[in-house]
């Protein structure tokens, strides 16, 4: 990209997070998201690092202040001043602090489930990036940061993890953030839906077409879902015993993987945290052996487990990818990685506008082109696989990735996600993860 055509992407990528932000938080996008998003927090912490090391730090610190007493941090922080019709299911929905003796106290309300840990990625980004004249404030944010993020990860490895099998399990598609994904197809088949109040979606009124967003057989299980969680008050053990969708999600897991590693990274920064780095360190090798253990050999693709079914979950998604983003795959299983990454099931099949892997292989039944996480190409699914490339040391095609990530979404838009034939942008505009992925492909330049 011409030098002057990137300063001017980079402007209007800084943009949108200046209009996102909400005083030291982001919302995830102007309407159809007024809320903060856990994982998307992540994400934002990486852009911002390259616009204001202080304002970062703040993105993931003001996060944090909602994290409940077990460890968990909350999906959803909900903006007390965004209007009740803004966003459902939205605060009175949960109504966390009153039901669930973990939640901290409120508002804000947060919700009960929470998604992947990219946190602990933003905060090294911020270590790492941080001018000259901000080191001691980057420092003194890992230092604040650091037994958080600690806390959090040993929940997931714990209470998501009973038992100690290196995988995560999720409680709700919601969790995975790859919402109406085919990965949940079967397990949500098998959630039988009982009496629900009736409720409003206010996501259809923020889309063109309702063909981008989940379908109302996928939104009733996911209402149903929530509704056996208030249940339990939250009581993990319950859920366990009881809940009607419980899985154990690869790709979660290997962001988990890669969180503890970032983890591991500020502990060298911090020089100190001698006794968790054994902790963090059996978190990595049980995730990646617990990975492993879930390849298919077919298609070289790691595979969720439903957990209550007891079988494999067969979906050729950008998931599949799990232990390329978990890190310190052997030679002979980098190269099947690539050749599937390149094969016609991804980035190489005929018809893609442009070769970025696409949400789910249009090659997998279900797959559709506009639906959301059923087909379209997200910018921070790209970011994921572009920086697992790198750390991987496939530099060359990481490199590749990242430009013609950069001509696909040079427009401006700033799309949740796109057409993978066309390049049409869809879902909202201004979302602030992928300018904030924009942002960190930019500084890479
Ligand atoms: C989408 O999910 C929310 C529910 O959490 C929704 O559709 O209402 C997903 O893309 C998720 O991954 C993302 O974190 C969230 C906000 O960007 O939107």
């Amino acid at each position: 990209m011409r030098a002057a055509a990137s300063l001017n992407l980079f402007r209007k990528a800084a943009d949108v997070l200046r209009l996102n932000d909400m005083g030291g938080w982001t919302r995830a996008a102007p309407q159809l998201y007024p809320h903060q998003w856990s994982w998307d927090a992540g994400f934002i912490a990486v852009g911002l690092a390259h616009l204001d090391t202080g304002r970062a730090a703040r993105e993931l610190l003001g996060l944090f202040e909602h994290q409940w007493k077990n460890g968990k941090v909350p999906h959803i922080v909900f903006n007390p001043h965004a209007p009740a019709e803004s966003y459902f299911p939205g605060p009175e929905h949960w109504v966390s602090a009153g039901l669930f003796p973990d939640a901290p106290p409120a508002p804000p309300y947060t919700s009960a489930l929470c998604q992947p840990p990219t946190q602990a990625l933003g905060a090294i980004r911020i270590w790492k990036t941080a001018p000259r004249g901000d080191r001691d404030a980057a420092h003194s944010f890992l230092r604040e940061i650091y037994p958080k993020l600690l806390r959090w990860h040993r929940y997931l490895a714990t209470a998501r993890d009973p038992e100690g099998s290196g995988l995560v399990t999720i409680y709700h598609p919601w969790e995975s953030g790859t919402d109406n994904s085919p990965r949940w197809d079967a397990p949500l088949r098998a959630v039988e839906v009982g009496d629900l109040p009736p409720y409003r979606r206010r996501d259809l009124g923020h889309v063109d077409d309702p063909s981008e967003r989940p379908t109302d057989r996928e939104y009733a299980r996911y209402i149903w879902l929530v509704e056996k969680i208030k249940e339990t008050r939250c009581d993990e053990a319950k859920i366990y015993g009881s809940h009607p969708f419980l899985v154990k999600d690869v790709l979660f897991s290997a962001i988990l993987v890669a969180a503890n590693e970032a983890l591991l990274e500020i502990c060298e920064v911090l020089g100190e945290c001698v006794t968790e780095r054994d902790e963090v360190s059996a978190w990595i090798e049980r995730g990646r052996k617990g990975l492993e253990s879930r390849l298919d050999p077919g298609t070289n693709l790691c595979l969720d487990h439903d957990v209550l079914a007891g079988t494999p979950i067969h979906a050729r998604t950008v998931a599949g990818f799990a232990p390329l983003i978990a890190g310190s795959l052997p030679p002979k299983r980098l190269a099947g990685t690539m050749e599937t990454l390149y094969s016609p099931d991804f980035l190489g099949h005929p018809a893609l506008r442009r070769a970025l892997p696409p949400s789910t292989s249009p090659n997998q039944p279900g797959f559709h082109p506009r639906s959301y996480w059923r087909g379209p190409v997200w910018p921070v699914a790209v970011w994921l696989i572009w920086w697992s490339l790198l750390r991987a040391g496939e530099h060359e095609r990481a490199e590749d990735l990242r430009s013609t990530a950069l001509d696909e979404f040079s427009a401006g838009h700033f799309a949740e996600y796109y057409e993978p034939f066309t390049g049409e942008p869809l879902g909202s505009d201004d979302q602030s993860w992928t300018a904030a992925v924009v942002l960190d492909w930019l500084a890479t330049e």
